[in-house]
């Protein structure tokens, strides 16, 4: 059944030493062929040396590839060899159980189940939620934002923004959009925290930033990360919706390929999802205190400047609330957040939403990396769903709460 001693039937994701620069440019060259997927780092131009690289192979592919790291002396481990059994029950039992039991949260949603759940959440809670078309995809699916508020009426009420799935394959993203919005609306006048952060601030909710991509990974290709526009002069599809803000668009960082994952597309904000992000920050920017990203994987609290080695002006503030989220994250759930300066901590890349919602004046930007640490990379089980959420909407408190006081003497 196994021929050689590397050799299998299924598809592995395989955890990669890269210690030289010589090495870094086999597993450069190795990640941009033979149908691997680079999980980690996002794009083979990340790859340094000393970077642990995560890479999916083909069953068909392990024998060539696993030969060549041989040959350049590159060591690796297996880090999965059952993606398709958790690609399965990622996807399991999904369109057949209730709506509303606890355990939904607990559990990965078609993108149609979360159009459902959009509708439903806010016939449930009248009162609480506001649901607003903020745009549509390039293959014209609405985007939606649910605005969540407490009971005490405001004039020109504070506002925070949290978007999730800008990339299609973080599916932990929309799930813990999903929970957080469940959370805030069960808890709200039991919980402390989350009472006085919905008497305070408005909070918009954007589930899905990447529809049609989101889509993709349920129906096509697990791995997708851009969204689904067709370029004109080329064959590949997709635009990396993380590179398409004008912050530095398309310097260091970013493709102006379109085949590569982190391709910025034609110009700044040439994608719809993107633009329609932009444009209801824009049109909402004095209200708008608190801005967050939702990604994965990597357990990371970022702020910006991603598209630059500058330090923002506020960077000892920003430091300050993520190195406390962390401390807060690691004290109660025993897990350790890396945090800090985009670039520094996970690489120098220009035209993130992050950078570009604090050039716009959004001085609380955050990016946030959910789970896992690369055990499960993007395959993380539904088993495992609750404690990456409990433990971002701890870190989402923690930060929010600060940013409740800091912005308290203005309107
Ligand atoms: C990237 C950028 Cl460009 C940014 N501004 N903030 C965070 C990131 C990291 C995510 C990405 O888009 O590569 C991680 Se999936
Ligand atoms: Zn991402
Ligand atoms: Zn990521």
């Amino acid at each position: 059944m196994f021929a050689g001693d590397c050799a299998s039937t299924h598809d592995q994701v395989l955890s990669i030493q890269v210690t030289t620069h010589q090495q870094a440019d086999i597993v450069r060259n190795i990640s941009s062929q033979y149908e691997t997927v680079l999980w980690s780092p996002t794009s083979p131009e990340y790859i340094g040396a000393h970077t642990e690289v995560h890479l999916f192979v083909p069953a068909n592919k392990l024998g060539t590839v696993t030969d060549l790291l041989q040959t350049h002396h590159l060591t690796h481990q297996v880090l999965l060899d059952n993606t398709a059994e958790l690609i399965e029950m990622q996807t399991r039992n999904e369109s057949s159980d209730p709506r509303s039991s606890a355990s939904y949260y607990e559990r990965y949603h078609s993108l149609e189940d979360i159009y459902y759940w959009i509708n439903k959440t806010a016939q449930d809670y009248p009162d609480m939620v506001k649901v607003t078309l903020i745009g549509s995809s390039y293959e014209k699916r609405p985007l939606y934002v649910l605005k969540l508020s407490g009971q005490q009426e405001r004039a020109e009420k504070r506002a925070i923004w949290i978007d999730c799935g800008i990339h299609a394959r973080e599916w932990i993203s929309p799930a813990f959009c999903l929970w957080f919005v469940q959370y805030s609306l069960n808890f709200y006048n039991l919980n402390n925290d989350i009472t006085e952060m919905l008497n305070s601030m408005d909070i918009y909710v954007l589930p899905v930033m990447n529809p049609d991509g989101y889509k993709y990974t349920w129906t096509t290709n697990r791995m997708w990360r851009k969204n689904r526009s067709l370029s004109k002069d080329s064959n590949c599809v997709g635009t990396d919706l993380n590179r398409n803000f004008d912050a530095n668009w398309c310097t260091k960082g970013a493709s102006n390929r379109p085949c590569d994952e982190i391709y910025c597309g034609k110009f700044p904000e040439s994608e719809p999802e993107a633009e329609a992000v932009a444009n209801f920050l824009r049109s909402h920017k004095d209200s708008v205190k608190l801005y967050l990203s939702i990604h994965s994987y990597g357990q990371m609290l970022l702020f910006p400047y991603s598209c630059s080695n500058e330090e923002v002006p506020n960077h000892a503030e920003l430091f300050e609330l993520v190195q406390e989220a962390a401390m807060k994250v690691k004290r109660y759930y025993r897990n350790n957040y890396k945090y800090g300066a985009s670039a520094k901590t996970i690489y120098l890349a220009p035209g993130g939403s992050d950078d570009w919602a604090y050039n716009l004046g959004i001085h609380y930007s955050f990016t946030f990396e959910l789970e896992d640490r690369g055990r499960y990379g993007f395959l993380l089980p539904p088993s495992l769903i609750s404690k990456a959420c409990n433990e971002a909407l701890l870190a989402l408190k923690s930060i929010a709460l600060r940013v409740i006081q800091k912005t308290q003497s203005q309107p």
